[in-house]
């Protein structure tokens, strides 16, 4: 079978509202990140704790992407920076333009960084442009290290992976050899940072890439 190759087609409409959101935020010196994985790999967890870190140096916020309720903003609002949130109402990812209007209810664009939280979902979200500037994503210990074989696009697609709750490899079967050669054979430049968001084993070292990322975008890159 002939596969056709996927490029970017600027006459969709998301891609071109997520260019211009990309580009909006560049001007106005704004870092966001979109954090993506599975349902339940620990996104709302990690980024409680990561905003918790960054609002000690930068003026951050959050935006929250759900099929329904509210529950995730209210967890990342109680690290005390400003969250939107955005319901799908049963899309599996999110859209620029949903971005966009969540960024403005949140003065998002007179912020130094955002991070987005999409929703939980292995296969859709990577497939959508949200005029991000760096995306990353979760894959959880307890997930399995058949995953990035199986669900290539998100692996392929991350400049940085999570790999959370180290805390359980005691007690599940994951193979981390197996998972990270299957990773790099897809994205040989891929981030890859051990984590546990309950312990924060491993957070330092993801709080410096983020941090790095955000002054550099400060000085204009
Ligand atoms: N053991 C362990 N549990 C975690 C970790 N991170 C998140 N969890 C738990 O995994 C579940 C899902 O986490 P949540 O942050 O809601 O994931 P999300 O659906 O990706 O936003 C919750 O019960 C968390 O307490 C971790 O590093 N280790
Ligand atoms: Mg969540």
């Amino acid at each position: 079978m002939t596969e056709i190759p996927v490029g970017k087609d600027l006459l969709d409409p998301n891609d071109r509202a997520a260019a211009a959101l990309r580009a909006r935020l560049a001007e106005r010196g704004v870092w966001m990140l979109n954090l993506m994985s599975g349902a339940g790999a620990g996104k709302t967890t990690l980024l409680v704790r990561t905003l918790e870190r960054l609002k000690r140096r930068f003026r951050v916020g959050a935006v929250a992407g759900d099929l329904e309720t509210s529950r995730d903003a209210e967890r990342l609002a109680t690290a005390g920076v400003p969250v939107a949130q955005i319901n799908t109402h049963g899309a599996c990812h999110l859209e620029a333009d949903q971005v966009e209007r969540a960024l403005r209810e949140i003065g998002g664009f007179d912020l130094e960084a955002v991070v987005v939280e999409n929703v939980g979902n292995l296969v859709c979200p990577a497939e959508f442009d949200v005029g991000e500037t760096e995306r990353a994503m979760i894959l959880s210990v307890a997930e399995g290290h058949d995953k990035p074989a199986k669900y290539p696009l998100m692996f392929t697609e991350s400049r940085a992976l999570l790999l959370n709750k180290i805390d359980l490899l005691p007690h599940v079967d994951f193979d981390e050899e197996a998972a990270l050669r299957d990773v790099r054979a897809l994205n040989p430049s891929v981030e890859v940072f051990r984590t546990s968001a309950r312990t924060g084993e491993g957070m330092e070292a993801w709080y410096r890439w983020v941090e790095d990322r955000i002054l550099a975008r400060r000085r204009g890159a």
